[in-house]
Protein backbone atom coordinates (compact mmCIF):
# COMPACT_ATOMS: atom_id res chain seq x y z
CA UNK A 1 0.00 0.00 0.00
CA UNK A 2 2.58 2.55 -1.46
CA UNK A 3 0.20 5.65 -2.70
CA UNK A 4 -2.86 7.78 -1.26
CA UNK A 5 -6.58 6.22 -2.15
CA UNK A 6 -9.48 8.40 -2.99
CA UNK A 7 -11.75 5.55 -2.17
CA UNK A 8 -11.45 3.17 0.38
CA UNK A 9 -13.86 0.36 0.82
CA UNK A 10 -13.61 -2.26 3.95
CA UNK A 11 -15.96 -5.48 3.97
CA UNK A 12 -16.00 -7.03 7.65
CA UNK A 13 -17.20 -10.48 8.69
CA UNK A 14 -17.67 -12.08 11.77
CA UNK A 15 -14.02 -12.17 12.45
CA UNK A 16 -13.84 -8.25 13.41
CA UNK A 17 -15.91 -9.25 15.92
CA UNK A 18 -14.52 -11.71 17.63
CA UNK A 19 -12.21 -10.32 19.76
CA UNK A 20 -15.38 -8.29 21.28
CA UNK A 21 -16.22 -11.99 22.38
CA UNK A 22 -18.61 -12.89 19.80
CA UNK A 23 -18.68 -16.33 18.14
CA UNK A 24 -18.05 -16.55 14.24
CA UNK A 25 -20.19 -19.02 12.10
CA UNK A 26 -17.73 -21.37 11.01
CA UNK A 27 -15.14 -22.29 13.37
CA UNK A 28 -14.96 -24.80 15.80
CA UNK A 29 -17.42 -23.15 18.56
CA UNK A 30 -19.59 -21.22 15.48
CA UNK A 31 -22.87 -20.57 15.73
CA UNK A 32 -23.83 -22.89 13.12
CA UNK A 33 -22.33 -25.90 15.00
CA UNK A 34 -25.23 -25.43 17.21
CA UNK A 35 -28.06 -24.61 14.95
CA UNK A 36 -28.92 -25.79 11.41
CA UNK A 37 -28.60 -23.19 8.86
CA UNK A 38 -31.66 -24.70 6.97
CA UNK A 39 -33.59 -23.74 10.32
CA UNK A 40 -32.18 -20.78 11.50
CA UNK A 41 -31.19 -18.50 8.60
CA UNK A 42 -33.30 -19.72 5.58
CA UNK A 43 -36.63 -18.77 4.30
CA UNK A 44 -37.90 -22.18 3.75
CA UNK A 45 -36.62 -22.29 7.82
CA UNK A 46 -38.59 -19.26 8.85
CA UNK A 47 -41.92 -20.26 6.82
CA UNK A 48 -41.79 -23.60 8.74
CA UNK A 49 -41.26 -22.94 11.87
CA UNK A 50 -41.25 -18.83 12.42
CA UNK A 51 -41.21 -18.87 16.19
CA UNK A 52 -38.09 -21.30 16.44
CA UNK A 53 -36.45 -18.41 14.39
CA UNK A 54 -37.64 -15.65 16.28
CA UNK A 55 -35.98 -17.60 19.35
CA UNK A 56 -33.02 -18.06 18.05
CA UNK A 57 -32.53 -13.96 17.45
CA UNK A 58 -33.86 -13.57 20.59
CA UNK A 59 -30.91 -15.42 22.49
CA UNK A 60 -29.05 -13.85 19.91
CA UNK A 61 -30.04 -9.34 20.98
CA UNK A 62 -28.68 -9.39 24.79
CA UNK A 63 -25.41 -10.49 23.90
CA UNK A 64 -25.55 -8.35 20.92
CA UNK A 65 -26.49 -5.40 22.75
CA UNK A 66 -24.23 -5.63 25.52
CA UNK A 67 -20.54 -6.50 22.89
CA UNK A 68 -18.26 -3.35 22.75
CA UNK A 69 -16.14 -2.58 20.03
CA UNK A 70 -12.73 -3.99 19.43
CA UNK A 71 -9.52 -1.94 18.56
CA UNK A 72 -10.14 -3.57 14.98
CA UNK A 73 -13.75 -1.29 14.93
CA UNK A 74 -12.10 2.00 16.32
CA UNK A 75 -9.06 1.77 13.73
CA UNK A 76 -11.89 2.51 11.05
CA UNK A 77 -13.12 5.45 12.89
CA UNK A 78 -10.05 6.65 12.79
CA UNK A 79 -9.10 6.12 9.55
CA UNK A 80 -12.64 8.23 8.84
CA UNK A 81 -11.86 11.30 11.11
CA UNK A 82 -8.04 11.82 9.79
CA UNK A 83 -7.88 10.44 6.32
CA UNK A 84 -8.95 13.04 3.77
CA UNK A 85 -10.89 10.94 0.95
CA UNK A 86 -13.66 8.58 0.96
CA UNK A 87 -13.53 5.49 3.60
CA UNK A 88 -16.87 3.29 3.34
CA UNK A 89 -18.01 -0.39 5.19
CA UNK A 90 -19.74 -3.03 3.88
CA UNK A 91 -20.91 -5.69 6.87
CA UNK A 92 -21.90 -9.02 6.65
CA UNK A 93 -22.27 -8.76 10.44
CA UNK A 94 -25.82 -7.99 12.02
CA UNK A 95 -24.15 -6.89 14.88
CA UNK A 96 -24.13 -2.72 15.85
CA UNK A 97 -19.97 -2.20 16.82
CA UNK A 98 -19.17 -0.83 13.71
CA UNK A 99 -21.43 2.38 14.95
CA UNK A 100 -21.19 1.69 18.27
CA UNK A 101 -17.33 2.70 17.16
CA UNK A 102 -18.25 5.76 15.64
CA UNK A 103 -17.52 4.15 11.92
CA UNK A 104 -19.82 5.71 9.43
CA UNK A 105 -20.94 5.05 5.61
CA UNK A 106 -21.73 1.64 7.21
CA UNK A 107 -23.68 -0.88 5.26
CA UNK A 108 -25.18 -4.07 6.88
CA UNK A 109 -25.79 -6.11 3.60
CA UNK A 110 -27.21 -9.11 5.56
CA UNK A 111 -29.25 -7.05 7.86
CA UNK A 112 -29.54 -5.86 11.96
CA UNK A 113 -29.83 -7.80 14.39
CA UNK A 114 -31.44 -4.78 16.54
CA UNK A 115 -34.02 -4.25 13.45
CA UNK A 116 -37.27 -6.04 12.32
CA UNK A 117 -39.13 -5.58 9.42
CA UNK A 118 -42.74 -6.78 8.42
CA UNK A 119 -43.13 -8.61 5.49
CA UNK A 120 -46.57 -7.41 4.75
CA UNK A 121 -45.86 -4.06 4.69
CA UNK A 122 -42.73 -3.57 4.56
CA UNK A 123 -41.67 -1.15 7.73
CA UNK A 124 -38.51 -1.72 9.43
CA UNK A 125 -38.62 -0.96 12.78
CA UNK A 126 -35.63 -0.86 15.20
CA UNK A 127 -35.81 -3.13 18.50
CA UNK A 128 -33.73 -4.84 21.14
CA UNK A 129 -36.08 -6.37 23.12
CA UNK A 130 -38.25 -9.92 22.02
CA UNK A 131 -40.01 -10.59 18.68
CA UNK A 132 -42.55 -13.55 18.06
CA UNK A 133 -44.58 -15.31 15.45
CA UNK A 134 -48.03 -13.94 16.56
CA UNK A 135 -46.67 -9.85 17.15
CA UNK A 136 -48.37 -7.23 15.32
CA UNK A 137 -47.31 -4.58 13.06
CA UNK A 138 -47.41 -1.28 14.53
CA UNK A 139 -47.73 0.18 11.34
CA UNK A 140 -50.40 -1.78 9.27
CA UNK A 141 -51.74 -3.79 12.26
CA UNK A 142 -50.97 -7.36 10.49
CA UNK A 143 -50.19 -10.08 13.12
CA UNK A 144 -47.73 -13.01 12.06
CA UNK A 145 -45.69 -11.10 9.54
CA UNK A 146 -42.88 -9.39 11.51
CA UNK A 147 -39.17 -11.14 10.84
CA UNK A 148 -35.97 -10.23 12.26
CA UNK A 149 -34.07 -7.91 8.92
CA UNK A 150 -31.69 -10.27 8.66
CA UNK A 151 -30.99 -11.48 5.12
CA UNK A 152 -31.70 -15.23 5.02
CA UNK A 153 -30.03 -17.79 2.85
CA UNK A 154 -32.14 -17.18 -0.85
CA UNK A 155 -32.95 -13.70 0.02
CA UNK A 156 -31.22 -10.82 -1.59
CA UNK A 157 -28.51 -8.15 -0.05
CA UNK A 158 -29.56 -4.95 1.22
CA UNK A 159 -27.95 -1.66 -0.24
CA UNK A 160 -27.17 -3.57 -3.24
CA UNK A 161 -27.12 -0.34 -5.36
CA UNK A 162 -24.88 1.23 -3.31
CA UNK A 163 -22.51 -1.35 -2.68
CA UNK A 164 -22.22 -1.98 -6.27
CA UNK A 165 -21.29 2.09 -6.90
CA UNK A 166 -18.71 1.34 -4.20
CA UNK A 167 -17.03 -1.22 -5.57
CA UNK A 168 -16.70 0.19 -8.82
CA UNK A 169 -15.45 3.21 -7.83
CA UNK A 170 -12.91 1.94 -5.10
CA UNK A 171 -9.42 1.98 -5.44
CA UNK A 172 -8.47 -0.22 -2.11
CA UNK A 173 -10.47 -2.80 -0.87
CA UNK A 174 -9.77 -4.13 2.50
CA UNK A 175 -11.44 -7.32 3.57
CA UNK A 176 -11.32 -8.07 7.09
CA UNK A 177 -12.30 -11.24 9.34
CA UNK A 178 -14.46 -13.48 6.78
CA UNK A 179 -14.06 -16.58 5.40
CA UNK A 180 -15.03 -16.04 2.01
CA UNK A 181 -17.31 -18.88 1.41
CA UNK A 182 -21.42 -16.50 0.88
CA UNK A 183 -22.44 -15.20 -2.13
CA UNK A 184 -22.49 -12.46 -2.87
CA UNK A 185 -20.20 -10.89 -0.86
CA UNK A 186 -17.75 -13.06 -1.59
CA UNK A 187 -17.30 -12.15 -4.92
CA UNK A 188 -17.29 -8.86 -3.83
CA UNK A 189 -13.11 -8.79 -4.06
CA UNK A 190 -13.81 -9.49 -7.69
CA UNK A 191 -15.66 -6.43 -8.53
CA UNK A 192 -13.07 -4.02 -7.02
CA UNK A 193 -10.35 -6.11 -8.31
CA UNK A 194 -11.56 -5.65 -12.04
CA UNK A 195 -12.25 -2.03 -11.75
CA UNK A 196 -8.53 -1.47 -10.66
CA UNK A 197 -8.73 -1.32 -6.72
CA UNK A 198 -5.51 -2.84 -4.67
CA UNK A 199 -6.75 -5.78 -2.70
CA UNK A 200 -5.84 -6.96 0.76
CA UNK A 201 -7.07 -9.28 3.22
CA UNK A 202 -6.61 -9.28 6.77
CA UNK A 203 -8.20 -12.57 8.58
CA UNK A 204 -6.94 -15.42 10.76
CA UNK A 205 -5.99 -17.83 8.02
CA UNK A 206 -6.17 -18.69 4.05
CA UNK A 207 -9.52 -17.87 3.02
CA UNK A 208 -11.19 -19.09 -0.29
CA UNK A 209 -11.01 -15.99 -2.09
CA UNK A 210 -7.25 -16.06 -1.53
CA UNK A 211 -5.88 -15.58 -4.99
CA UNK A 212 -7.93 -12.63 -5.84
CA UNK A 213 -6.01 -10.57 -3.12
CA UNK A 214 -3.06 -8.76 -3.96
CA UNK A 215 -1.77 -8.57 -0.28
CA UNK A 216 -2.43 -10.82 2.60
CA UNK A 217 -2.47 -9.87 6.35
CA UNK A 218 -2.50 -13.04 8.73
CA UNK A 219 -3.42 -12.67 12.04
CA UNK A 220 -5.91 -10.81 14.57
CA UNK A 221 -8.16 -7.99 13.05
CA UNK A 222 -7.54 -6.13 16.65
CA UNK A 223 -3.85 -5.54 15.68
CA UNK A 224 -3.73 -5.76 12.39
CA UNK A 225 -6.16 -3.72 11.22
CA UNK A 226 -4.90 -0.51 13.48
CA UNK A 227 -1.55 -1.01 12.34
CA UNK A 228 -2.42 -1.25 8.36
CA UNK A 229 -4.75 2.39 9.53
CA UNK A 230 -0.85 3.33 10.85
CA UNK A 231 0.57 3.29 7.28
CA UNK A 232 -2.35 4.58 5.72
CA UNK A 233 -2.18 7.77 7.47
CA UNK A 234 1.32 7.94 7.25
CA UNK A 235 1.40 8.33 3.92
CA UNK A 236 -1.20 11.47 4.48
CA UNK A 237 1.27 13.36 6.79
C1 LIG B 1 -28.45 -14.36 -2.40
C2 LIG B 1 -27.74 -14.29 8.24
C3 LIG B 1 -29.68 -13.96 -4.38
C4 LIG B 1 -27.89 -14.83 9.59
C5 LIG B 1 -26.24 -14.95 6.54
C6 LIG B 1 -24.04 -22.29 -4.39
C7 LIG B 1 -22.82 -21.71 -4.64
C8 LIG B 1 -22.58 -20.37 -4.35
C9 LIG B 1 -23.58 -19.58 -3.77
C10 LIG B 1 -24.79 -20.16 -3.50
C11 LIG B 1 -25.03 -21.51 -3.81
N1 LIG B 1 -26.28 -21.78 -3.43
C12 LIG B 1 -26.87 -20.66 -2.92
C13 LIG B 1 -25.96 -19.66 -2.96
C14 LIG B 1 -26.14 -18.28 -2.51
C15 LIG B 1 -25.99 -18.21 -0.98
C16 LIG B 1 -24.61 -18.66 -0.58
O1 LIG B 1 -23.64 -17.93 -0.75
N2 LIG B 1 -24.50 -19.89 -0.04
C17 LIG B 1 -23.16 -20.39 0.30
C18 LIG B 1 -23.12 -20.71 1.79
C19 LIG B 1 -22.90 -21.61 -0.55
N3 LIG B 1 -26.16 -16.81 -0.66
C20 LIG B 1 -27.39 -16.32 -0.43
O2 LIG B 1 -28.41 -16.98 -0.39
C21 LIG B 1 -27.45 -14.80 -0.27
N4 LIG B 1 -28.51 -14.27 -1.09
O3 LIG B 1 -27.57 -14.94 -3.03
O4 LIG B 1 -29.49 -13.70 -3.00
C22 LIG B 1 -30.70 -15.06 -4.43
C23 LIG B 1 -32.02 -14.70 -4.29
C24 LIG B 1 -32.98 -15.70 -4.39
C25 LIG B 1 -32.61 -17.05 -4.58
C26 LIG B 1 -31.25 -17.40 -4.66
C27 LIG B 1 -30.29 -16.40 -4.58
C28 LIG B 1 -27.73 -14.45 1.18
C29 LIG B 1 -26.47 -14.56 1.99
C30 LIG B 1 -26.71 -14.05 3.42
C31 LIG B 1 -27.08 -15.19 4.28
N5 LIG B 1 -27.17 -14.77 5.66
N6 LIG B 1 -26.44 -14.67 7.79
C32 LIG B 1 -26.97 -14.18 10.56
O5 LIG B 1 -26.06 -13.42 10.15
O6 LIG B 1 -27.19 -14.46 11.74
S1 LIG B 1 -24.73 -15.53 6.11
C33 LIG B 1 -23.62 -15.55 7.38
O7 LIG B 1 -22.34 -15.79 6.74
C34 LIG B 1 -23.41 -14.25 8.13
O8 LIG B 1 -24.12 -13.16 7.59
C35 LIG B 1 -21.91 -13.99 7.97
O9 LIG B 1 -21.61 -12.66 8.03
C36 LIG B 1 -21.69 -14.55 6.62
C37 LIG B 1 -20.27 -14.77 6.22
O10 LIG B 1 -19.60 -15.47 7.28
P1 LIG B 1 -18.26 -14.77 7.86
O11 LIG B 1 -18.61 -13.40 8.32
O12 LIG B 1 -17.20 -14.89 6.83
O13 LIG B 1 -17.97 -15.65 9.13
P2 LIG B 1 -17.14 -17.01 9.18
O14 LIG B 1 -17.33 -17.59 10.54
O15 LIG B 1 -17.47 -17.84 7.97
O16 LIG B 1 -15.62 -16.55 9.00
C38 LIG B 1 -15.01 -15.73 9.96
C39 LIG B 1 -13.56 -15.55 9.53
O17 LIG B 1 -12.91 -14.68 10.47
C40 LIG B 1 -12.76 -16.84 9.50
O18 LIG B 1 -12.07 -16.93 8.27
C41 LIG B 1 -11.76 -16.69 10.66
O19 LIG B 1 -10.50 -17.25 10.36
C42 LIG B 1 -11.65 -15.19 10.78
N7 LIG B 1 -11.34 -14.71 12.13
C43 LIG B 1 -11.76 -15.22 13.32
N8 LIG B 1 -11.28 -14.44 14.34
C44 LIG B 1 -10.58 -13.43 13.76
C45 LIG B 1 -10.62 -13.59 12.37
N9 LIG B 1 -10.01 -12.75 11.52
C46 LIG B 1 -9.34 -11.70 12.06
N10 LIG B 1 -9.25 -11.48 13.38
C47 LIG B 1 -9.86 -12.31 14.26
N11 LIG B 1 -9.75 -12.07 15.59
Amino acid sequence: MTRIYKNIVILSGAGISAESGLATFRSENGLWNHHRVEDVATVEGFMRNPEYVHEFYNEMRPELFEAQPNPAHFAITELQQNYPYEVSVITQNVDTLHEKAGNKNVYHIHGQINQIVCFHCGKVFETWGDVHSDDKCENCGARGFLKPNIVFFGENLLYMDKVDRLLKNCDLFISVGTSGVVYPAAGFVQIAKFSGAETCEINMEKTSNNSLFDRHIYGKAGTALPELVKQLLGKIS
